[in-house]
């Protein structure tokens, strides 16, 4: 089965009939379709699988070692998400070992496939969940007691799947194995017009949920003077950050997610939460962050509210290995480099071990969304790249 075939095997699990697209999360039945359908796929390339103690799960050819190459990516989807984020470098890393053996081709170090827990952090909310717990950037402790929007710990999701959530944690023993990770992800803009491009750089980017605390009343009965509704300043912080991003400039500050408590259309909230998400090419995203919360206490100090922020992510600015882009460029000639503002398990192992990214052409542009899209052409290009850039590594 070609990438082409392996996606459309599970392009209906997950599928999202009230938001559209695809909602498949974190210890969800789609979450787990997907896991059991990629160990399926792997063995039938006669890889052996195995789940880490943070519930990333490896497909290793031969046995594994030190100085592998890794490649692979996310199952997992934000909500209503598209059909390629993700799943294209996991369903294009399968059929480039289909293809190398094919070639009969046998690695000389260790190969492996790696389908990473949680990239999203659709139901956790901290991004890249798998790959910062096998890397310590994220503490097993903040991490067990994550909750989803039911109010779920992640300790509780995973004991309900049948894992034990005590096993989270560093992974130096399997970490020091990688000795170079490449991951093939559907563009996310429209910058490529060739099917492959080479990853150079993601621009530093993070997470942080603002609650505006206020008072809940009657919707009819209360006069506007007598109202604390912490929906107003947050609005109003929903069209600061739109000002503080054209500010600063070649930065986007986005509210997607704005949840007010308890949410009845008769009801002056008690409390809102507001996430918001920036990214900037600065390298520092703090400033845009100080200017929406100065926006945001003014707006809540006037309306009798209190607003407190909490981080929830911070991604740093990543350029990837210079020496692996080079040998990327070599194996996918003609390829063109370019810079990413969307986040990737690449982007947390750069820091840890030689990382790097190949791009497969959207020519809608648009991901997140349904819309998102690869062509089959380019997704078999994608592919064949990937198979390229493998043998070149693993030789
Ligand atoms: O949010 C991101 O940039 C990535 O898609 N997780
Ligand atoms: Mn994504
Ligand atoms: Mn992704």
């Amino acid at each position: 089965m070609n990438a082409v075939e392996l996606l459309a095997e599970i392009t209906d699990v997950g599928r999202d009939r009230t938001r559209g697209g695809y909602s498949r999360h974190l210890a969800t039945a789609a979450g787990s379709d997907l896991r059991d359908w990629f160990a399926e796929q792997a063995r039938r390339r006669g890889l052996d699988v195995e789940t880490d103690r943070n519930g990333n799960v490896w497909a290793w050819w031969g046995a594994p070692g030190p100085d592998a190459v890794v490649t692979g990516s996310h199952l997992d989807s934000v909500p209503g998400g598209g059909a390629f984020d993700g799943p294209l470098g996991v369903a294009s890393a399968l059929a480039a070992v289909q293809d190398l053996a094919g070639r009969g081709f046998a690695p000389a170090r260790p190969l492996a496939v790696v389908v990473f827990a949680e990239e999203e952090g659709g139901r956790f909310g901290v991004p890249c969940l798998g790959s910062r717990l096998l890397t310590g950037d994220l503490d097993a402790d903040r991490a067990r007691a994550l909750r989803d929007a039911d109010g779920v710990s992640l300790a509780d999701a995973l004991t309900a799947r049948g894992d034990d959530p005590s096993t989270l944690g560093p992974d130096p023993e399997r970490l020091a194995r990688v000795g170079r990770f490449v991951e093939l992800h559907v563009e996310q803009g429209r910058a490529l017009d060739v099917p492959v491009g080479i990853g150079s750089a993601i621009v530093a980017h993070g997470r942080w949920r603002l609650r505006f605390t206020g008072r809940g009343d009657h919707a009819g009965t209360t006069a506007l003077t007598d109202r604390r509704d912490p929906m107003i300043p947050a609005a109003a912080t929903v069209l600061a950050a739109r000002r503080a991003a054209a500010r600063a400039g070649d930065t986007r500050a986005t509210v997607g997610r704005l949840v007010p408590n308890p949410g009845g259309t008769n009801v002056i909230a008690s409390s809102v939460d507001l996430w918001l998400d920036v990214r900037t090419p600065a390298g520092d995203p703090g400033p845009v962050v100080d200017d929406v919360l100065g926006a945001a206490r003014e707006a809540a100090h006037a309306e009798g509210c209190t607003v407190a922020l909490t981080v929830e992510s911070l991604s740093p600015a990543v350029t990837f290995d210079d020496a692996l882009a080079a040998r990327l460029a070599a194996a996918v000639p003609g390829a063109p480099m370019l810079a990413t503002a969307a986040g990737h398990d690449a982007g947390v192992l750069a820091a840890h071990v030689p990382a790097g990214m190949l791009h497969v052409r959207n020519p809608t542009g648009v991901s997140h969304a349904p819309d998102e899209h690869a062509e089959d052409g380019d997704v078999e290009c994608g592919a064949r790249a990937l198979a390229d850039v493998l043998e070149e590594l693993a030789r």
